[in-house]
């Protein structure tokens, strides 16, 4: 398997280019379900340790279905296959970039949760313009063990979020362990109490927000991704959702542009404009870097051929 490998915004972002087993053919939500279902073990292996790293992020390029997309690609990470990525996205159009198969300007690509456009400004800055995202459930009360009750909004962004405004834990780096505790005790929580999404789909990802010390920047986000891992970045598809509640309440018009940072500090700039269905078109402009092309070996003789975890 050849891989490039990027990050945005501190997120890492393994590309598949080739050598990964052949889905067939078929909407890109059938391929990503044939991805979870058949082929669990192979994903697994890109991103899981030794070859892979903590909050990996895999995008497995796949013939999209639309000629007029640039590629489909199937993003996942350990513990799950994800219906859009947007810091995976931005890192793509990166690669892609790097390997001289875009120039700048705009470029569609095929998603399972649908089509996306990518902007790219120059080697490193992209904008996304991601499907459209709408919140579900507004100010849902969770009794979490072990951290009390905690109040948010369900809402999709091409991903399952629930979104709360008063952390429990302060949102800084120095707390990244008590906030992954408390986002997973919130999951767990959310799940047992069956609150997800309008036809029951779980919630995958818990963000939570607090201040930012920079009058310049709305918010600092914590997210947890599946595998437990925090997100590094702002989270495209957390930030989509995030666009969705803010319009909801009327806290932020159509058009508008806020600073999102993530707990590490790095930033997306936000903005979105009105869907057809209700929701946001949100647009996301982050950075990503290439840092690492690579061939993945896979020894039979290897006995973590298959990466390291459960
Ligand atoms: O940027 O959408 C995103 C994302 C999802 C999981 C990790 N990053």
């Amino acid at each position: 398997m050849h891989v490039i490998d990027s990050h945005t915004g501190g997120e890492p972002t393994r590309v598949i280019l080739d050598g990964f087993p052949d889905l067939g053919e078929g909407p890109l939500s059938l391929r990503a379900t044939r991805l979870a279902t058949d082929f669990r073990d192979t994903y697994r292996a890109v991103v899981l340790e030794p070859r892979g790293q903590v909050a990996m992020v895999g995008a497995l390029l796949v013939p999209p279905t639309d000629p007029s997309c640039v590629t489909g690609v199937i993003y996942f990470d350990v513990e799950a296959v994800l219906g859009m990525c947007g810091h995976g996205t931005i890192g793509l159009a990166a690669t892609l970039y790097h390997m001289g198969r875009i120039g700048l300007g705009s470029h569609r690509i095929e998603t399972p949760a649908g089509i996306v456009t990518v902007e790219l400004h120059d080697a490193n800055t992209v904008t996304v313009t991601n499907i459209e995202s709408r919140r579900v459930s507004h100010a849902v009360t969770v009794e979490v063990p072990g951290v009390g009750p905690v109040t948010g909004d369900v809402a999709y962004g091409g991903n399952w979020f629930f979104l709360v405004d008063a952390s429990p834990v302060a949102v800084a780096p120095g707390n990244i362990r008590a906030l992954t505790d408390a986002a997973v005790a919130t999951r767990e929580a959310l799940h047992a109490q069956k609150i997800g999404g309008e036809a029951g789909e779980p919630v995958d990802h818990v963000i939570f927000y607090g201040p930012s010390d920079d009058p310049l920047v709305h918010s600092r986000n914590f997210v947890l991704c599946p595998d437990d891992a925090y997100d590094r970045s702002p989270c495209g598809t957390g930030s989509s959702a995030r666009l969705a509640c803010l319009a909801a309440e009327g806290r932020l018009g159509s058009g508008e542009e806020i600073v999102q940072h993530s707990v590490i500090g790095s930033a997306y700039r936000l903005s979105w404009m009105p869907g057809a269905r209700g929701g946001v078109i949100p647009r996301i402009t982050g950075q990503a870097f290439v840092m690492a092309t690579a061939e993945l070996i896979f020894d039979e003789a290897d006995p973590f051929r298959h990466g390291i975890g459960p």
